[in-house]
């Protein structure tokens, strides 16, 4: 991310409706319905065309990314973007390095049955952590293999029971500007905030991770939990977090909030819509040396198969 001036600090609430995902929750419910389902269906098993929290079947096979060289632990882990430690590529991994992530609790509330809060230890001992190779890409136009640990973010969802109002779920990151130094400036509005739409939410490849390589998350990554959505750019995949609400309406998102023109709700990687500073056609691949020549970027990130579906009928050069 470039930093820019913001305009303002105001809420925007982007004006994108979201028909799409509207007809198709109505369609899901409808279906259920006449099937007599109605109440007994928890409101995540409804939000997909993949069903909803389900795995996908042959999913460990077919992810993208494993027959690809993962990128090295120390390129990982030294180049990166979180600017509650400084808005450098190496700021991170030095002002995160005694970062503080215990104890940590994480609040899930808004539209559910069952608000509350979870531990990171309960977290770490609840759900079974699968480690698997997700591509990562970011804005920026580079890319890294990186082997995320982390288990599918529907199965923390749905121990909070979103209720039939839940359209989008909104994440928040960790304020707390003695913990982290880059916030008593103010380059964001800060907390940093995320969200996803419910679908995309309850998707199997959408994973809280906890660690990278098989090691526990370190702070310049977003300790000791972040999102990973691997069709997505990477400034979707917020840090530290410590909230996370259900919502009727589309929440608002750091980048999209500062600068609607250039960064959407959506942010799915897509060759075909340039960022207006930028080209998205090829990436730079980080650890390759600057003379190793690009990749060409694929669409949703080499996920096609996988999430192409979520978005059918929606024009994608609008809803960017
Ligand atoms: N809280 C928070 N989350 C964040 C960011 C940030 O500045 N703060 N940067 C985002 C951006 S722009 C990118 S590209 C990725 C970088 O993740 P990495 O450092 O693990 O590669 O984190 C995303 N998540
Ligand atoms: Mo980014």
């Amino acid at each position: 991310m470039l930093i820019k001036t913001p305009r303002s600090w105001e809420l925007k609430e982007s004006d994108v409706t979201d028909e799409q995902a509207f007809r198709q929750r109505r369609r899901l419910l409808q279906a259920a319905a006449a099937l007599g389902l109605g109440a007994a269906l928890p409101a995540h098993a409804l939000v997909g065309p993949q069903g909803g929290g389900r795995p996908l079947p042959g999913l460990r096979d077919t992810a993208y990314g494993k027959d690809l060289k993962p990128t090295d632990y120390e390129d990982i882990t030294s180049y990166n973007n979180f600017y509650e430690f400084g808005t450098g590529k190496g700021a991170p991994a030095r002002n995160a390095k005694d970062f503080q992530t215990r104890p940590w609790t994480v609040r899930v509330d808004g539209e559910c049955d069952a608000p509350g809060e979870i531990g990171i230890e309960d977290i770490l001992t609840g759900f079974p952590q699968e480690e698997r190779i997700y591509r990562f890409r970011c804005v920026e136009a580079w890319g890294m293999i990186v082997p995320w640990d982390g288990f599918p973010l529907s199965r923390l969802l749905a121990r909070f029971k979103p209720n039939s109002r839940a359209r989008f779920v909104a994440f928040e990151t960790l304020y707390d500007p003695e913990r982290m130094p880059g916030q008593t400036r103010r380059v964001l509005d800060w907390p940093y905030r995320e969200g996803l739409r419910m679908d995309e939410a309850m998707h199997p490849l959408t994973l809280m991770v906890t660690g990278v390589y098989g090691k526990e998350l370190p702070g310049q990554n977003g300790a000791p939990l972040r999102l990973i959505v691997p069709w997505k750019y990477g400034f979707k995949s917020i840090k530290s977090i410590v909230r996370i609400r259900f919502t009727e309406k589309m929440p608002r998102t750091t980048w999209s909030d500062m600068q609607p023109s250039e960064y959407g709700f959506y942010a799915n990687v897509n060759p075909k819509v340039d960022h207006p500073r930028w080209s998205q056609a090829r990436e730079r691949r980080i650890g390759e040396g600057l003379f190793s020549g690009k990749h060409p970027t694929l669409m949703f990130n080499g996920y096609e198969d996988e999430v192409a579906s979520l978005y059918k009928g929606m024009d994608l050069r609008r809803f960017f």
